[in-house]
């Protein structure tokens, strides 16, 4: 068992600072050391390394209608490289970010790798905008429609590089609780599964994975890409990430997730996302949201509580 820790210290998917720093923090937490103790021969790359995106960061949008077109495409292309080399070689990626821009990436990347691959979106947001249809026009609210090519006359060319290689029946989201109209569109005119914590509080957490895997991976033998943002757990277990939504998974809710997805053993790749140190009122905040993004990786790498 082999796992590559692929660092994405990048916030240029959205305007606050400090998500660049959560690669570090949760490294400093000792998260390799927790993957070895669960028997996984680890590496850790980093693919921004000697790269200075975030110096190039502005809050003005391009004439395509979003922000930091040029800097996301960039740091993009090397994680996506990053991802497939690691996939190639037989290894885990499980990428650590920074801002959910570096999805359109990681996705991008298990599906070339393995076209028959799944993708489980764990998030409070659909990050389905497209250029056309965002308000903010931060790109970590965007990264699913340009790997599936919604919108795609909407898109700059700098992500003409982007496989559009995922299909909408290929996935399927988990956590959803605020949702932009144009989204709300896509979803319904695409027919993607998608579980809100309505969906949750209705069915229970393990009757949601049980559907939401039902609908993209039915017969339980297609490789999943887990990417997780840490804000689809409840704030008051989660405080410290950029957009914050109340009403969110329970602490156990959100690791039973990376623990059910384990158990199937079609786990193929990881990204943990949006966590931001510098946006906590207090250091127990850092900590708490550090440990949790921590657990979601050693849950989706099969620790289990009995
Ligand atoms: C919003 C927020 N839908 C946007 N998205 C976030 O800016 O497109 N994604 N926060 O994680
Ligand atoms: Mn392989
Ligand atoms: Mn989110
Ligand atoms: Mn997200």
């Amino acid at each position: 068992k082999k796992a590559t820790i692929i660092t994405a210290p990048f916030s240029g998917g959205q305007p606050k600072g400090g998500v660049e720093l959560g690669p570090e923090y949760i490294l400093n937490a000792g998260f390799e050391k927790q993957a070895q103790a669960l028997g996984w021969e680890t590496a850790v790359v980093h693919p921004l390394a000697n790269t200075d995106y975030e110096s190039k960061k502005t809050d003005d949008k391009d004439s395509y209608g979003i922000k930091n077109t040029s800097i996301v495409s960039q740091c993009c292309e090397k994680i996506h490289t990053a991802v497939k080399s690691a996939l190639d070689s037989d290894s885990l990626p499980i990428t650590v970010g920074g801002d959910h821009s570096i999805g359109m990436a990681t996705v991008s990347a298990a599906l070339e790798h393995n076209p028959d691959a799944c993708v489980l979106w764990i998030d409070a947001h659909a990050d389905i905008n497209t250029p056309k249809t965002t308000d903010s026009g931060n790109l970590h609210g965007c990264p699913i429609s340009f790997v599936m090519g919604i919108d795609r006359e909407s898109f700059p060319p700098e992500f003409s590089w982007v496989p559009e290689n995922l299909k909408p029946n290929k996935i399927a989201y988990i956590g959803l609780r605020d949702v932009d109209e144009g989204e709300k569109a896509i979803l319904k005119k695409y027919n993607i599964p998608a579980f809100s914590m309505y969906h949750v509080d209705k069915y229970g957490i393990g009757k949601v994975v049980d559907m939401a895997l039902d609908a993209v991976n039915p017969d339980r033998k297609n490789p999943i890409h887990l990417s997780y943002d840490v804000d689809a757990i409840d704030p008051s277990f989660v405080p410290a990430t950029g957009t914050r939504v109340e009403g969110g998974l329970s602490l156990r809710e959100g690791l039973f997730i990376a623990e059910d997805v384990a158990q199937t053993g079609l786990l193929a790749s990881i990204d943990i996302v949006e966590t931001n140190p510098l946006l906590a009122e207090t250091e127990e905040h850092v900590l708490d949201t550090v440990s949790a993004a921590c657990a979601i990786g050693r849950c989706a790498l099969g620790q289990t509580l009995l």
